[in-house]
This record gives C-alpha cells, structure tokens and sequence, in this order.
C-alpha cells in the first residue's frame, strides 16, 4: 500500500502509462464544430499514440456541451468495462448567461457522473472569451487540449486499475 514520488517529474507528460489495456469512450459536442473537432482529433491521436487500441475506443458526437453529462452517464452505464470517459466542448462566451449555466451545469455534471460510477469523467472543454481563445487552445499556439484530455485520461485510467 505504502508508495512514495520520486520528483515532480513524476507528474510531467513525458511518464503517461501506457494505454493498451484499457477502455475509452470520448464524448464530444458538435457545438463549435470546427474547434470541438480539433479537440477530438488531438484526443483520438494521442490515445493512439499511447497504445489504446482502436477497437478500444469509442466516440459519439452530442449536440452541445450541455449533452455531455447525460452522454457520459449513458456510456458508462450501457459499457461496464468501460475506464474512462472524455468529455469534449467548447462554450464561446456570448451576450446572455447561457456561458455561466452550461459551464456551471457541464463541470458539475461530469464530476457527479465520475464519483457515481467511481470512473474518470474528464472534463475536456473550452470555456473562452471569445473564438480566438479558442482556436489557440484546439490546436493553436497553446496547444491542444484535446491531447491533454487523451492524457489525463490514461493516467487516471491508470491510477483506477492500479492504486
Ligand atoms: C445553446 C448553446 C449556446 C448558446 N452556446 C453554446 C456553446 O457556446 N457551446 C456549446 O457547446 N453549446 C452551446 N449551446 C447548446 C447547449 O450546450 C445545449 O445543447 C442546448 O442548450 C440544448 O440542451
């Protein structure tokens, strides 16, 4: 039971466990398509290049983030063997509080999905000003969430089948 870290770099991306054991489902809102679709290739790519399996991974398209607790809810409930679900959005702010109630809704709900199931539920969406901010973290200068989603899903993948 008793496990010490090493160092920081314990947590650095370069140590991602490898993925060819377990199960992934991604879950992504075809709101802001052209950003959510950057997101979900990022995702797709890395789980692949950390060795999940393709037969192993599972995607279905919801129509906004507001869908993606129900979705995650739905796939963890009909695939049991499942070990982890990617939840992948993008809320543009806008000139209503639609921003604040979908982003307050979508972040309550995948974490109450997870801790129902006791399953990673990770929460992979874009909650920016404006189009730009956007653009620059699904592939642009700040990178790809969409990997970072893949990555964090493997690890906690990980710490669930060995912890
Ligand atoms: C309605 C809506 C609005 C205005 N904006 C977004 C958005 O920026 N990003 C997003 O993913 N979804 C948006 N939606 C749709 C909601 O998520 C949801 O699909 C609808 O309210 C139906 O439940």
């Amino acid at each position: 039971m008793a496990t010490q870290l090493k160092n920081l770099s314990d947590f650095s991306h370069t140590t991602v466990p490898d993925g060819a054991a377990y199960k992934i489902a991604i879950a992504v809102a075809e709101w802001n398509a052209d950003v959510t679709g950057s997101l979900y290739k990022g995702a797709l790519e890395t789980l692949l290049k950390h060795g999940v399996k393709e037969e192993n991974i599972t995607s279905i398209a919801v129509p906004g983030s507001f869908e993606l607790t129900g979705a995650a809810e739905i796939l963890l409930k009909k695939h049991a063997d499942l070990d982890a679900v990617i939840c992948l959005g993008c809320v543009i702010q806008g000139d209503t509080k639609h921003f604040d109630f979908i982003c307050d809704a979508v972040a309550n709900g995948v974490t109450q999905v997870g801790i129902k199931y006791s399953k990673p539920v990770i929460f992979g969406v874009l909650t920016t000003n404006d189009l730009q901010q956007a653009l620059d973290r699904s592939g642009g200068k700040h990178g790809n969430k969409g990997d970072e989603a893949a990555i964090t899903a493997i690890k906690m993948a990980h710490l669930l089948a060995t912890a």
